[in-house]
C-alpha cells in the first residue's frame, strides 16, 4: 500500500495499462516485437520455436495483468482463501489454454497465419509441464482451472521439480526412461527472488523456562535450505480471474558456495551444500499409487509444507485478525497424505512460535484442514519411520506423538471396553521400526475427508478407516466424486465436436455449464448431426493413425474399432488381461476360415503408458504388448482385422490427441481398486463407449448415461475378497480361454516365454490377487458384444451422442463448487467487471 501511485497520477497509468488483444494487429505487433526485442531474433531467423516463443510472451503480457488485478482484488477484498497442496500438477501445456481463456484463439490464429505460421504447429512447440504422474496430479490441475473460472480465490501450493516424469522410449520392446528436463525455456512461470523461505531439518529440540516462567519449546540446529517461490499465473475461463500456483524450488541457504572452503582449495565440498540443498527439488518421484518411504521424499514434502505454510500464515497475520479467525480466512485441502506434514506444522507453529495453548491451536488447525483420500491399495498408504522423523524433523515427531496421546484419550473414553481399538487407529503403528501412519494423522487433524467417487467413498468407510468412522461419526466423511475440465478435455482436445455441439446448444455456453449438454438428446436420431458426428470422430481417428504410422511405423486402418487403454501400467488397472484378449482374438483369428474373417470387426488395439521404473512387473506388460505387436502386426494372416500398437511416451498433451479418437476405451480394474478414474469421463465426453467394470466412477457414469450405452462386465467389489480368500485356499480353477492364452505365450509364439514367466505365474501359481481369470471370461464375452455393437454403426453413434449429452455431471466445475459448499465454507469472488476484451471464440 506504501508504494502505491498518488491518485492525480493514476490516469496516465490507466491509459497504459495492458488489456487484451484488441485485434489481430494488435497481437502480431506484440508478436513481432518479442521476436526482435525479447529474443533477438528477426523475420530472417523465426523458425516455430521462437514464434512459440514470442506468441507465449504476447499472451503472458495480458495474462499478467490480469493476475495482479485478481490478487490484489483479492487482498482487499480480505476474503477467505483455499489453498490447493498438491505434490502433483500435471498440467500438460499452457499456451492454447491461456488462448481459449483469454479469449483470443481466433485472433491468434488468424495473427499466426498472416506471420507466416500455423497454430497447431505453434502449440506443438511447447514442452508438456509434466510435474505429476497421472490421475492425482491431473485432478489437482483440472480443479486449478476450475477454481480460477469459478471466481473462487484459491492458490495452488506445489513443488518446482526440475525433471518432471521422465519421459519414455520404447526400445527393442522394453521401456527405458529418459529424463524430462523442461525448463530450457518456460515462459509461464515468474521467480520470486523477494520471497523465500528458511526451511530447516535435523537438529534438536530444547525446552526450558524463560524469563517470565514460561514454558518455551525451541528447534535448533541443524540444516537450513532456502525455499524460493515460482509463481505460474492459472486463468480462469471467460473471466478475467486469473488464480496463482506457487511453486516452490530449493535453493542453498550459504548463497553460491562457501567461498572459505573454495579458496583453500576444496572446490567440491565448496558446491556440495548447494547441490545437496538443490537436489530436495530436484525430481518428481515417478510412483503412481505408490510410497516407498524414502528419506528425500519426506524432505520434499516437509520442505514444500514448511515454506507453503509460513506464506499462508504470513498472508493472514498482514490482516491483523485474531487467530481464532484463521479458519474464516484459510481452507487448506490437502491432496491425498503427502502434505500431511501440514497438520504437525501449523500447530508448531501456532504454539511454539505465536504462543497458543495446545487446545486452542488444534481447534484452529482441526478446522482448517480437508484430506482427500485417492487410493484404498496399502502399498499407497504412507508410513514414514519413526527414527528417520526423529533425524529429521524432532519437534514435528513431538507434536505428533502428543496429538496421538490426546486422540487415544478421546477413543479411550468412548469405547472403554475395547482395548484392541487404540492399537488399531493409533497413528503410531507399533512395528519394527515404529510408523507414522500418515492416513491416519490426516484424519485426525482434518474437519473433513473425502473419496472421490461414490464406490470409493463408502469403500473407505468400510474397510481402511472403518474404525474412524466409529470414533468420529459417519458426518465427517463424505465423497465428492471427480470431474474433468471441459475447457481442456473436449473444447481443447475436440475443437470441431466441440463447434458442432455449440451449433446445437446454442453457443459454447456448455463449457461453463456442461449440464447443457443435455440439448443434444434432441439430435441422437438427426441423421444430418450424426453424419457430422462421424466425420468428426473419423478426423480424429485419421490423425491419431498418422501419428501411429510416424511414431512406429504401423499402418492402421482409421475405419477399424479403435479400442484404447491409456493410463499408468499397474497391475489393479489389469492391462495385462487387455493383452490376454488381444492374444485371445489373435488365436481366434488364426483359427477363422476366409469365410469368418470377413465378418469381423477390424480393430486396433492401443495401450500407452509409463510404468514406475522400479516396478517390474508393469514393465513386463509393456514388454509383452510390443512383443504380441510384433507378430501380429506383421502376421500376413490377420491383415487389417488386428493391429497392436503401444504408443510411446504418454502424456497429456498426447492425451488430447489420442482420447479423441477412441470408439471404445477400457476401464477394467479389478473391482474395488480404482478410486475413481478421470480418463473414462475424458473418454465418454469426446464421444467414445467404454468398456469397464463396476469400479470407481464407472457407476456413477452409467447412472447418468444408461446402461444400454456402456459395456460392463465382470466381478462385484462385494465380492473380491471371497474371491480371493478362495484363491488362497486351493480354489481356483483357471478360465479355459485364459489357459489357451498362456499356452501359446509359452511356446514361445511371441518371444522367450521366459520373459513373461512372472507374469503368467501371477494368476497360475501366485493367487491372481487382480481376479484376472475370474473375470476373462466376461470380459471375452462383452468384448464380443461390442464387436456386435460396432458393425450397427447407427445405432453405435446415437449410443455415443447420448452419452455425451447426459456426461454434464463429470465437469469439475461442479465437483469443485462441491468442495466449496460442503468442505471449504467458501465464496467466490465476482470479478469487477469481465475484460472487455473481443470475445473470438
Ligand atoms: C488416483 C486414483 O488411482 C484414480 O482412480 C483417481 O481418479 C485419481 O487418483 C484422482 O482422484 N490415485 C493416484 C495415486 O494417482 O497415486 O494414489
Amino acid at each position: 500500500v506504501e508504494a502505491s501511485i498518488p491518485e492525480p497520477q493514476r490516469e496516465a497509468w490507466k491509459k497504459f495499462q495492458a488489456h487484451g488483444f484488441r485485434d489481430k494487429d494488435e497481437f502480431e505487433r506484440d508478436t513481432v516485437r518479442h521476436v526482435e526485442t525479447t529474443l533477438a531474433r528477426s523475420m530472417f531467423n523465426c523458425d516455430e520455436t521462437a514464434a512459440y516463443a514470442a506468441t507465449s510472451l504476447a499472451f503472458r503480457d495480458r495474462l499478467i495483468t490480469q493476475w495482479n488485478r485478481t490478487q490484489q482484488r483479492q487482498t482487499f477484498s480480505d476474503t477467505k482463501r483455499i489453498y490447493y497442496l498438491s505434490l502433483e500438477f500435471l498440467m500438460g501445456r499452457a499456451l492454447d489454454n491461456a488462448m481459449l481463456n483469454v479469449g483470443a484463439k481466433a485472433i491468434a490464429k488468424d495473427g499466426l497465419a498472416d506471420l507466416g505460421f500455423r497454430i497447431e504447429d505453434i502449440i506443438a512447440q511447447e514442452h508438456d509441464a509434466a510435474l505429476g504422474n497421472g490421475g492425482l496430479g491431473r485432478l489437482a490441475a483440472c480443479f486449478l482451472d476450475s477454481m480460477a473460472s469459478l471466481n473462487f480465490p484459491a492458490w495452488g501450493y506445489g513443488l518446482r521439480y526440475r525433471y518432471g516424469i521422465f519421459k519414455q522410449e520404447i526400445v527393442d520392446g522394453y521401456q527405458v526412461e529418459v529424463p524430462d528436463y523442461w525448463l530450457d525455456f518456460n515462459p509461464w512461470e515468474f521467480p520470486r527472488h523477494d520471497i523465500v523461505v528458511d526451511i530447516q531439518f535435523y537438529g534438536n529440540v530444547r525446552k526450558y523456562q524463560n524469563d517470565q516462567g514460561k514454558n518455551v519449546v525451541t528447534w535448533e540446529g541443524g540444516e537450513i535450505v532456502k525455499a524460493v517461490a515460482y509463481d505460474v499465473p492459472i486463468p480462469g475461463f471467460d473471466t478475467p480471474s486469473t488464480n496463482n500456483l506457487r511453486l516452490w524450488s530449493s535453493k542453498a541457504a550459504s548463497g553460491e558456495f562457501d567461498f572459505q572452503k573454495f579458496n583453500s582449495g576444496d572446490y567440491e565440498s565448496s558446491v556440495a551444500d548447494q547441490q545437496r540443498a538443490e537436489t530436495i527439488s530436484a525430481v518428481l518421484y515417478p510412483n503412481d499409487n505408490l510410497e516407498r518411504g524414502k528419506e528425500l521424499r519426506l524432505k520434499q514434502q516437509y520442505f514444500w509444507v514448511a515454506a507453503s505454510l509460513y506464506d499462508i500464515v504470513r498472508r493472514f497475520k498482514k490482516s491483523k485478525r485474531a487467530w481464532s479467525e484463521f479458519p474464516e480466512q484459510v481452507a487448506i485441502q490437502l491432496n491425498d497424505t503427502h502434505p500431511t506434514l501440514a497438520i504437525v506444522e501449523l500447530q508448531r507453529i501456532l504454539i511454539d512460535l505465536e504462543g497458543l495453548e495446545w487446545d486452542e491451536a488444534w481447534k484452529i488447525v482441526t478446522k482448517t484442514f480437508g484430506y482427500t483420500n485417492h487410493t484404498v491399495l496399502p502399498e499407497a498408504l504412507e508410513k514414514w519411520s519413526v527414527p528417520l522423523f526423529q533425524n529429521l524433523l524432532p519437534r514435528h515427531l513431538q507434536i505428533i506423538y502428543e496429538i496421538n496421546l490426546f486422540f487415544l484419550q478421546l477413543v479411550e473414553k468412548k469405547f472403554p471396553k475395547e482395548r484392541e481399538i487404540l492399537g488399531r487407529v493409533s497413528i503410531i503403528e507399533e512395528s519394527q521400526p515404529k510408523m507414522v501412519r500418515m492416513a491416519y494423522l490426516a484424519i485426525v487433524g482434518s474437519h473433513k475427508v473425502n473419496g472421490v467417487a461414490e464406490l470409493h467413498s463408502d469403500l473407505i468407510k468400510t474397510t481402511i478407516f472403518k474404525d474412524f468412522v466409529r470414533i468420529f461419526g459417519p458426518d465427517k466423511f463424505t465423497n465428492v466424486t471427480n470431474g474433468i475440465t471441459p475447457r481442456r478435455w473436449l473444447h481443447q482436445a475436440n475443437p470441431r465436436l466441440s463447434e458442432l455441439i455449440a451449433s446445437k446448444t446454442g453457443g459454447i455456453g456448455f463449457l461453463k455449464d456442461l449440464t447443457l449438454l443435455n440439448e443434444l438428446e434432441n439430435f441422437a436420431d438427426d441423421k444430418e448431426f450424426k453424419k457430422e458426428w462421424a466425420e468428426i470422430k473419423y478426423a480424429n481417428k485419421v490423425r491419431l493413425a498418422k501419428h501411429i504410422k510416424t511414431t512406429t511405423g504401423v499402418t492402421v486402418n482409421p475405419a477399424a474399432l479403435f479400442d484404447i487403454q491409456v493410463k499408468r501400467i499397474h497391475e489393479y488397472k489389469r492391462q495385462q488381461m487387455n493383452i490376454f484378449g488381444v492374444i485371445h482374438r489373435y488365436l481366434t483369428i488364426k483359427n477363422m476360415s476366409a469365410e469368418e474373417r470377413k465378418k469381423l470387426a477390424p480393430r486396433v488395439s492401443i495401450f500407452g503408458g509409463k510404468a514406475a521404473p522400479g516396478y517390474w512387473m508393469a514393465k513386463t506388460i509393456i514388454h509383452l504388448v510390443n512383443s504380441v505387436g510384433s507378430v501380429v502386426n506383421n502376421d500376413k494372416d490377420v491383415g487389417d482385422l488386428l493391429k497392436v500398437i503401444f504408443l510411446e511416451d504418454y502424456n497429456v498433451s498426447k492425451a488430447e490427441m489420442i482420447i479423441p479418437a477412441s470408439d471404445i476405451s477400457e476401464h477394467i480394474s479389478t473391482a474395488g481398486t480404482e478410486a475413481s478414474g478421470t480418463s473414462n469421463m475424458k473418454f465418454v465426453l469426446n464421444g467414445g463407449l467404454i468398456i469397464g467394470t463396476c469400479d470407481g466412477a464407472n457407476i456413477e457414469i452409467t447412472r447418468e448415461i444408461g446402461e444400454s450405452n456402456i459395456f460392463l462386465f465382470g466381478n462385484l467389489a462385494e465380492d473380491v475378497e471371497d474371491l480371493r480368500h478362495a484363491h488362497n485356499y486351493g480354489d481356483h480353477s483357471m478360465d479355459p480361454d485364459l489357459v489357451k492364452v498362456f499356452e501359446a505365450i509359452k511356446s514361445n509364439m511371441f518371444g522367450d516365454a521366459g520373459s513373461f514367466g512372472a507374469l503368467v505365474g501371477a494368476i497360475e501359481d501366485h493367487g491372481d490377487y487382480y481376479l484376472v481369470s475370474d473375470d476373462f471370461h466376461s470380459y471375452i464375452q462383452t468384448q464380443e458384444l461390442v464387436d456386435e455393437a460396432y458393425k450397427n454403426q447407427d445405432e453405435w453413434i446415437s449410443k455415443c451422442i447420448q452419452s455425451v449429452a447426459r456426461m454434464g455431471f463429470f465437469s469439475s466445475d461442479r465437483c469443485i463448487n462441491e468442495y466449496a459448499e460442503s468442505i471449504w465454507n467458501i465464496e467466490p469472488l465476482q470479478p469487477e467487471s469481465k475484460n472487455g476484451l473481443p470475445k473470438s471464440e
